[in-house]
Formats: structure tokens, sequence, C-alpha cells
């Protein structure tokens, strides 16, 4: 059992302090191997396209209020509710975590699987298509069963999948579509956690390190989609760049198995002019004198892709929103479009009351009016990967994106923000070799999920991880590699660095490509002295920017704060010493030549797990969890929308 200390050791920890912890178990994994195959024995890897509508497919929401019920077992060979209607009774939105819906703490606190109900037809118009069900996301692992039949399975709680239905049922039938979704954690998921049981109760308890609550179920929306029966475009990479004047568009296309048609391609700008064309899998084209995408000026063309029958009919028609523009890393800068780019904005959260992590448009659209306001010109999908909404949402907004994994509490001495005693966590009972397969498997599909978005600039594959332990290089490495292979855009590779892995005991930090900072300094410690925190702090900078010829972000930097308490003396807590809090560190960013962007943590109060020390959530929030802002959202706005000067 682990006994929590609430030591101020998020960042640096005093040279006298040691954190306890057993190494026997630790053994370093040799970072040249190579990763074994993916943990997803049914699910291919290759996400097909966001489904749309188009001339040539069809696309039905599957939206709205399902049957619902609690598995009774986590043994899904002996209980089997997907044989016969669920029970009369609960009704639960999708998209929504299914967790805060009910008055019923038994449905909140439950620990293993969740079934979801509905009847689904499949329109006479299918006839000769080829069909699929795509479920956005099912946190963390989803079966799908077609009246009595498994027809998929699929591990990882943020990234979409799809079942091909084309022969289980005929179009004008209808169906029973049951879909099982499993909340539980282990050493062995991404992210991590561990199930115990309670001695008295007999209860399981899922317990984690990471410090947002393990909401769960259908957050995000399920789709039924028509694709054409033999020949259709399965996937599009495109890599864009810039010569002089024109935009250089690298494109591969992906086709279904049977497709003889050949592939044309059109790029057309905003008014809908076509302003290049191409044919063929793959090729560069050319946009004479391009419009870029710039941060805070998005500019988006459609690619549009065809496969055209030898005697000229339309077989597939598929349009990507693409952007032109380059982002490059040099010793201590982040280039976009080769101008130098300073990164102001949050770690945010998908959280709102009731609908837990359910994606909402009503909230998206506001946090970026919020984010406009504000003077932010980036966030971090801390820390997973958001709907594909929001990443389509960033392209139009012009918002600057750094995309992270679910690889969140990688490191057995923090739970929930705060120091614990922990074991080793890089050890074949803790974070071990099936660990890091199913964290290749999260960087497989958040890349093949978003390689296309302009807004991406960035990659991050793990936040705080334990990378001053023993293993996290062998861990580490293969994983760093692997992004990098899988980004065909060669986009800067990063993870979120933790205060304890500090300049000096750090391991892995020379495999990055940008210095992604957490620093709690003047809160977990030397709380309210923020002199002393503003020494630590430029003292812990000075000492990266001596190691790396790297430019650092500092990813997090933030305070819990109570809305509407106040003090003269400026004491923690208050919404004053959250001002004073982001003032000093600004003072020091200032004078850091490397620091190239902060991220305050956090955009808005978010729920947590129970924990002695937060009160209904998380209250770092620059906003209240319902979006009011603190004192500190209207400092930041004075910061921010002048744009930042350095020193
Ligand atoms: C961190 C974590 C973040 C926590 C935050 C805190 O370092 O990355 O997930 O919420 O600290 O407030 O403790």
């Amino acid at each position: 059992m682990k006994l929590q200390h609430l030591l101020p050791i998020l960042s640096l920890i005093p040279s006298s302090f040691s954190i306890p912890s057993s190494n026997t178990h630790a053994r370093t994994l040799n970072p040249r191997q190579s990763l074994p195959p993916s943990n997803q024995s049914t699910t291919p890897l290759t996400i097909q396209l966001k489904p749309q509508s188009s001339r040539t497919r069809d696309l039905i929401c599957l939206d709205g209020l399902w049957s619902f019920a609690l598995g009774d077992s986590n043994d899904t060979s002996t209980s089997t509710p997907w044989t016969t209607n669920l029970p009369k009774g609960l009704e639960c939105p999708v998209p929504a975590s299914y967790n805060d819906i009910f008055v019923d703490r038994s449905i909140h606190d439950h620990v293993g699987w969740v079934y979801y109900q509905r009847t689904v037809t499949v329109p006479r118009g299918f006839q000769g298509q080829r069909y699929f069900l795509r479920f956005e996301s099912a946190t963390h692992e989803g079966k799908v069963y077609v009246n009595e039949d498994f027809v998929k399975g699929h591990v990882g709680g943020y990234t979409p999948f799809e079942a091909d239905i084309t022969h289980l049922v005929s179009p004008g039938e209808s169906f029973r579509l049951t879909v099982g979704v499993n909340n539980v954690l282990t050493h062995e998921t991404i992210p991590p956690g561990n199930v115990t049981v309670n001695e008295y109760t007999g209860r399981k308890v899922q317990e984690y390190q990471h410090d947002f609550y393990n909401y769960a179920g259908l957050a995000r929306s399920v789709w039924l989609y028509s694709v054409p029966g033999e020949q259709f475009v399965k996937d599009v990479t495109v890599i864009p760049d810039v010569q002089g004047e024109d935009g250089i568009v690298r494109y591969t296309v992906e086709t279904s198995s049977g497709t003889t048609g050949s592939i044309r391609i059109s790029i057309r700008d905003e008014e809908r002019i076509e302003v290049a064309t191409a044919s063929g899998r793959n090729g560069t084209i050319t946009i004479p004198s391009a419009h870029l995408w710039q941060p805070g000026a998005a500019y988006l063309y459609d690619f549009v892709v065809s496969i055209v029958s030898p005697d000229n009919n339309l077989v597939d028609t598929y349009t990507l929103p693409i952007g032109i523009r380059t982002i490059r890393v040099t010793d201590r800068q982040v280039l976009i479009n080769e101008e130098p780019f300073y990164f102001t904005g949050f770690g945010k959260h998908e959280d709102s009351t009731i609908r837990g992590k359910g994606h909402d448009t009503a909230y998206l659209v506001h946090d970026f009016q919020l984010l406009n306001w504000v003077g932010a010109n980036s966030f971090r999908t801390s820390h997973y990967p958001y709907a594909e909404e929001v990443l389509e949402y960033a392209d139009r907004q012009g918002i600057v994106i750094i995309d992270e994994t679910p690889a969140v509490g990688l490191a057995f001495s923090l739970g929930g923000g705060v120091a614990q005693e922990g074991s080793a966590t890089f050890s074949p009972e803790g974070i071990n070799n099936n660990t890091q397969k199913a964290h290749a498997d999260a960087i497989r599909e958040l890349i093949a999920r978003d390689k296309n978005h302009p807004s991406v600039v960035m990659w991050s594959i793990a936040n705080e991880p334990a990378s001053n332990e023993d293993g996290a290089r062998g861990y580490f490495a293969p994983l760093a590699q692997l992004a990098r292979e899988l980004d065909p855009a060669g986009r800067p590779v990063s993870f979120a660095n933790v205060g304890q892995a500090t300049y000096e005991t750090d391991k892995i930090s020379d495999l990055f490509d940008v210095l992604l900072l957490n620093r709690y300094f003047g809160w977990y410690s030397f709380i309210g002295d923020l002199e002393a925190a503003s020494a630590a702090l430029e003292g812990e900078l000075r000492g990266w920017e001596r190691k790396y010829t790297k430019p650092i972000i500092i990813s997090e930097y933030g305070a819990d704060t109570y809305p509407g308490l106040h003090s003269v003396l400026g004491l923690p807590w208050t919404e004053e010493f959250q001002v004073e809090f982001l003032d000093a560190y600004h003072a020091v960013f200032d004078r850091v030549e490397s620091v190239v962007g902060e991220h305050v943590w956090a955009f808005a109060d978010f729920q947590t797990n129970l924990e002695i020390y937060r009160v209904d959530g998380n209250k770092k929030g620059v906003f209240t969890r319902d979006r009011k802002p603190k004192a500190a959202a209207h400092k930041l706005r004075e910061r921010w929308s002048t744009g930042v000067e350095k020193n």
C-alpha cells in the first residue's frame, strides 16, 4: 500500500532530501532494442480517415441517449449482457463520461465494465457500399458487439477505432449495438494505475498516479458511415513545406486493396478556387504564391482526393483541410514559418461539470474564445489526445498545439500531483515491457490520427515520467525513436519533465528536441515564498540552458487558487497570490534566453480523484471550472495581448 506524504517535491528537491524507494527490481531495458509488435491483436493500427459525408460517402451520427448498465463481472466470457436487451431504466448520453451523470455513487465509483446499448438501422442506401462503426474513443477499453457477436476490441481510451460491419448486417436491417467500456487501469495500461480490493467492503478501488479524475465511458461521438464498396480512399498523408513564395505539398494516398481507378488530387483555396492539381498515389505539388498557415491567422486549403474510373466516373472522394507551414527547432528557438515563435497559453483538460470528459462543442468554442481574449496562442493537450474536433477547430482558429499521449503517471514517487512513497517505477512489477508496448501503441495512434493537422507543431510523448530513475532511458529511447520514425513531417518530439528530474538527475532529455519543464517552486516547495521560488527557478533554468542547447518551454507553472479568496498579504490560495506567483515566474522567463514559451497550469479548474489536498478538484485554473476569470486571467491578458518582450 502506498503511504502518501504531502511532501513538496514536485519542484526541485533540496539536495539533502532523498526519496524513499526500493530499487531492488530496477533494471535497464536496452535502449537499442526494437519495440515489440503492438499489443492490439484485434485492432489494425491504421486509423482510417475521420469519416465525412461526401458525394460518395454517407455519415450517420449515433450520438444521443443509449441504454446503460453496469457490468457485474470483469470476465466477459462468463457475463454476457450484450446477448439480450439491457435492463430497462438507465439511459446515458453519448458523448459524455458516465460518472457524474447519475445520482448513484455505485456508478460514479464503478471499477470495471459498463455497457451501452442501442438499436441501429443500416440505411437501404448503403446497398453495395462498405460500412463501418466508428468510436472516437472508449475510455479506456472498448468491446463492440453486433447482436450476439463480438466484432472489435480496442485498448487505449483517447483514440478512435472502427468495426467493419458490412458482412454482419444488410442494408435496411436493424441490429442491437452493444458497447462494453472498461475503466480499469493497471501497470500495463497507458495511463497506468492499480486496482485494489478494500479489505472491509470487498469493493474494488482504482488507484492511479495522475492528477485528474478517471472519467470513463463513451465521451466522444459514435458514427455509422459508408464508403464505396470496393475502391475507396483509406488514408492520406500530407507534408507541407515552403519554397520562396510557393507552398509545397508532398503527399501519399492509401487506398483499399481493390482499387483500380486512378487517383486525382485537386487543391482548392478558401474561395474554393482550384490552385493546383496532381495525379497518382504520391507526389509533390506546388501551390504558387501560397497563403501560409500562421499562428493567429489560419489559412486552410482543401486537399481533395478522388478515385476516378477508366470511363471517368467518380468512385470515391475525400476532402482533407491542410495548412502550409513549416516548423523547425534551432539551438535556442522554435521557428514557425522560419519566424521565432513564443508560446503563450496553458495546459488544459477536457473537463466540465456533469459531462466529465464528454466532448461538448459549446465548451470548445467558448474555451477558444477565452484563449483569444486572454491572448493565448497555444496549448498542450495535457494529458491525452483530445477529441479530433478540437484539433480541427485549432486548425481553423490558428491556435498552436503541443499534442500529448495519455502517458501520464509513470512516476511512482508522485500521486495525484504530490509526492508519496514509491517503489522503483521501471521494473517488471511496475512500468515494464508491456507498458512500453501499450505506450508505443498510444504514440502510433496519436500520430496516425493527428499527423495532418497544421495546428500540431510538436509531440509530447509523456507527462512527468520518472526520468530521473533507473530504467527511464531504456524505456524512453525506443519510444522517442518511434515517434520520430512515425511522423513523416518530422515534427519535434518532446516530453514534459517533472521537477524531481532536475538538469542534474534527468536521464533522457538529450533524446528530445525541446525541453518542456513543469515547475512549481513557490507552491510544492518554498510555498508562499516567491523570492526563494524565483531564485530556485532561475538557478534551475540556467542549469538546463548550460547543459543543453535546446529551447525551453515552461509547460506547467501555477498555484491552487480558491476563487473569491483574497488577502492583502498575498497568501497562498488567494487570487492575489496566483497573480504574484505568475509575475515572479514571468520576470525570470524574461531573463532566460532559451525560454521560448510559457504554459500556465491550468486553463481551468478541473476534477481530480478524491484526495485530502484537493477540494472538489484541482484549483490551479486561471478560469474556474465554469470558465469565470480569476484575477490572474486579467493579469495574463495584460502580458500576452501585447506580445511577450524578452529582456
Ligand atoms: C503536475 C501535473 C499535473 C498536475 C499538476 C498539479 O505536475 O503534470 O497533471 O495537475 O502538477 O497541479 O499538481
